[in-house]
């Protein structure tokens, strides 16, 4: 499918989805918002792919959600109509990992949306930051819930009151990105962290991306259950078993998805 605001390309079993508004900075508005989601959900129905990677350009993953667009809109305009929440939620529905590979500005929305993705590998350009608050308003799709979580509250509340943005490295040392790279091994890094997860068993990625979630969504106890029992599902698969006969028999382990 051909796309205005997006180049999607597919590569052994990666999806990777560039964000393409660079008269904007990549700014989310509602075509790019809604043709993201498209993208997530027909990767994720792909069989031939089995990881995706997000990103934009050099000089911003995005700056946020599109202000001349929002500039327009009225409380009944963005309320009744529920402003980027089927987008999101079909983003969220995708089960299969998609790895944030940002670079240059990452801010409000931006930000947001790479702390959607199951994790984020950063350039040591990348600059994160949430200044809606310099716009009179806040975060909108999870900026005040997800960064909090990640990063804690000081260090969330500072970002959102000040809008002041971070660098890669307080990024790194904060737990916002999993790993700074040179911005021009960025892309090579996070396509080569998505082939080592594509040569995995789908059904243990899937399993993997389930139990980490749910340590968001609910109490320790409840979530080292869950854990546990997913745990024990995986023993009614071929692929724990082929994955420990594999080590036993000291060879790489071929699995089947099964
Ligand atoms: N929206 C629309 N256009 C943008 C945006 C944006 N967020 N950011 C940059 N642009 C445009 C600029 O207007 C400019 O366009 P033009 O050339 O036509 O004037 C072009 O991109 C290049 O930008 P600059 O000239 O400003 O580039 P600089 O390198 O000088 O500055 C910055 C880069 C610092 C990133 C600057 O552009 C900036 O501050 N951008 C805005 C950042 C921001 O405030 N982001 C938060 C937006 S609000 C938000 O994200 C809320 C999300 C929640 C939505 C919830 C819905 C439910």
């Amino acid at each position: 499918m051909a796309y205005k605001t997006l180049i999607v390309e597919i590569e052994d079993h990666v999806a990777l989805i560039r964000l393409n508004r660079p008269e904007a900075l990549n700014a989310l508005n509602a075509e790019l918002m809604a043709e993201l989601a498209e993208a997530v959900a027909q990767a994720n129905a792909n069989d031939k792919v089995r990881c995706i990677v997000l990103t934009g350009s050099e000089k911003a993953f995005a700056a946020g959600a599109d202000i001349r667009e929002m500039s327009q809109k009225s409380f009944v305009d963005v309320f009744a109509g529920d402003l980027f929440t089927p987008e999101t939620e079909r983003f969220l529905a995708c089960r299969k990992p998609i790895i944030a590979a940002v670079s240059g500005y990452c801010l409000g929305g931006g930000c947001e949306l790479a702390m959607m993705c199951d994790f984020i590998i950063a350039a040591d350009t990348a600059k994160f930051g949430q200044p809606e608050i310099n716009l009179g308003v806040v975060a909108g799709i999870g900026g005040t819930q997800r960064l909090t979580r990640i990063v804690g509250k000081s260090k969330a509340m500072d970002m959102h009151l000040t809008g002041r943005f971070m660098d890669a490295d307080e990024a790194e040392r904060s737990g916002l990105v999993s790993r700074v790279v040179p911005a021009k091994k960025l892309m090579e890094e996070a396509m080569a962290a998505a082939q080592k997860i594509a040569e995995k068993s789908a059904l243990t990625v899937m399993a993997v991306k389930e139990c980490v979630n749910r340590s968001y969504e609910t109490t320790l106890r409840e979530g080292l259950l869950f854990e546990r029992r997913m745990f024990h599902m995986m023993f009614a698969t071929e692929d724990q078993s082929e994955g420990m006969q594999a080590f036993v028999e000291k060879r790489e382990p071929q699995f089947r998805d099964k």
